[in-house]
């Protein structure tokens, strides 16, 4: 689908118009890549527990994705892998004394006793679950902010044992990355306390005009969880609290009529969806969700149709499927909702769907339905094996983390230090080759016991190839 000026419903003028640009930003899979079985009421993580990973085959498949991206000509980032062991982790809950955090014989020590008595803590240190960068945190435009300031709010995870602690060292990966770039202010999370839990972008859907020159505003839609009225019903705690994406929504600025609140169905988190970007997504005005992922969701639509249409005067375009076309057991486990929805340079939107669907006869016959009806902006598909970080329930949209920039932040990335994280052929084969060096091809979580491994995957993060 191509778009000319003169097909353009234009809000303001164009001069006035910051044109937007989105990026997406992938976080490298990490050398200790393993199945803890800790998302919390993620099933495909539940049911691979314990099970032998292979972290140089899940790292190279995180890394063809970006080749993928970029090759369709849509700006790709990058965030290094982060340090594990987490020995601050392990020293706050006592596994090693902090004056001895350095001693090789007690980190030996503490590691054996932590594999003997607490597993799952030892998993949690070891985890590299920071590889789903859709957690990471909620970013907004400073077009859509009443001061005009870009924001990114990172995460707290504080539902999951292994991953709260990614919050503070994606921070200063974020600050450093954004070093430079004018009016963009990177927040710490908002405080980890069960009543304001935050699981980031996987609960949040921005929509905007069908093209970024007709207008830079978006309107924003944040998912939650139950209420504590009805998680009686459930099997599965929502991470989403209600209050956190209020309190997220406010400290992005935005203003109440680009704003929407909604919440999921307790079915679909009984299914297994437990991040809303597992049963629904949107890119511009495309809307892809699953009849049953909301409660009150005809309502819920509504309302999604009226603020976009009256904020773009331009209609929405909703894609809901059926429970009896793709039942909510199928969604989650061919995760066609968490595809990518990329909008192409030269128009129209591509989807980069896991391998899974494409073994789906029923998902791969919509989605090729989908391409033949002219009447939609989506015009290609491809589909990508992510095996590893599909077995722990984190698909394509999961592994990046989306954000609508001012062009001018990509005009010269020299400006700033956004060069250094920029995804090309270059660092594609650099990292690439430090995959080779550094990954083990199997690991079982006995080997987290074992020193040599520890030192061995720190080693590996040090020698990250940095950039420039
Ligand atoms: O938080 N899996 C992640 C998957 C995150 C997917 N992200 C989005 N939907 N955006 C999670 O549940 C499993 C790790 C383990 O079990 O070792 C895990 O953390």
């Amino acid at each position: 689908m191509n778009l000319d000026s003169s097909q353009l419903h234009v809000v303001g003028s164009l001069q006035e118009v910051p044109k937007l640009t989105e990026v997406q930003i992938d976080g490298i899979i990490g050398p200790t890549h393993h199945f803890g079985g800790l998302g919390v009421g993620n099933v495909a993580s539940l049911a691979n527990q314990a099970k032998q990973s292979h972290p140089r085959a899940a790292a190279l498949e995180g890394v063809a994705k970006m080749d993928h991206v970029a090759s369709l000509g849509v700006p790709q980032f990058f965030l290094p892998p982060l340090t594990r062991p987490h020995w601050d982790f392990l020293v706050r809950c006592g596994w090693i004394d902090s004056k001895q955090r350095f001693d090789r014989s007690k980190q030996a020590d503490a590691l054996k006793r932590c594999a003997d008595e607490s597993p799952a803590l030892l998993s949690a240190a070891y985890s590299s679950s920071y590889m789903w960068t859709a957690n990471a945190g909620t970013f907004c435009p400073g077009t859509d902010a009443v001061d005009g300031v870009s924001r990114l709010v990172l995460a707290n995870l504080s539902s999951s044992l292994h991953r709260g602690m990614e919050a503070v060292e994606r921070y200063l990966q974020f600050s450093d990355l954004f070093r430079g770039v004018e009016k963009v202010q990177v927040c710490l999370p908002i405080p980890a306390v069960d009543p304001l839990r935050d699981e980031g972008a996987a609960n949040h859907m921005r929509f905007a005009a069908p093209h970024p020159v007709q207008s830079s505003l978006g309107l924003h839609v944040f998912v939650h969880g139950a209420g504590a009225a009805s998680t009686g019903m459930l099997s599965f705690r929502a991470r989403q609290s209600s209050l956190a994406s209020h309190t997220i929504s406010k400290f992005l600025r935005l203003p109440i009529e680009q704003t929407i609140f909604a919440e999921q169905s307790p079915e679909a988190v009984d299914a297994g969806v437990f991040h809303n970007d597992v049963i629904a997504t949107s890119n511009r005005n495309l809307f892809l969700y699953h009849a049953d992922a909301f409660l009150n969701g005809d309502q819920l639509v509504r309302e999604i149709r009226t603020k976009y249409e009256t904020l773009f005067g331009e209609p929405l375009y909703p894609l809901r499927i059926d429970a009896e076309l793709i039942p909510l057991h199928q969604a989650v486990r061919t995760y066609l909702f968490n595809s990518q929805i990329l909008s192409l340079p030269h128009g129209g939107m591509h989807l980069v769907c896991p391998a899974q669907c494409e073994q789906s006869a029923e998902v791969r016959e919509l989605i090729g339905a989908w391409i033949a009806d002219a009447r939609n902006p989506i015009v290609g598909v491809s589909y990508v094996h992510l095996n590893e970080s599909m077995a722990n329930g984190g698909g394509p949209a999961c592994l990046r983390l989306r954000m609508d920039w001012p062009a001018s932040w990509l005009s010269d990335l020299s400006m700033s230090s956004l060069a250094k994280y920029r995804w090309n052929e270059g660092t594609s084969q650099k990292i690439k080759e430090w995959i080779d060096r550094f990954y083990p091809e199997r690991l079982a979580m006995d080997d987290f016991q074992r020193i040599d491994f520890a030192e061995h995957v720190t080693l590996a993060v040090r020698e990250f190839p940095t950039q420039g």
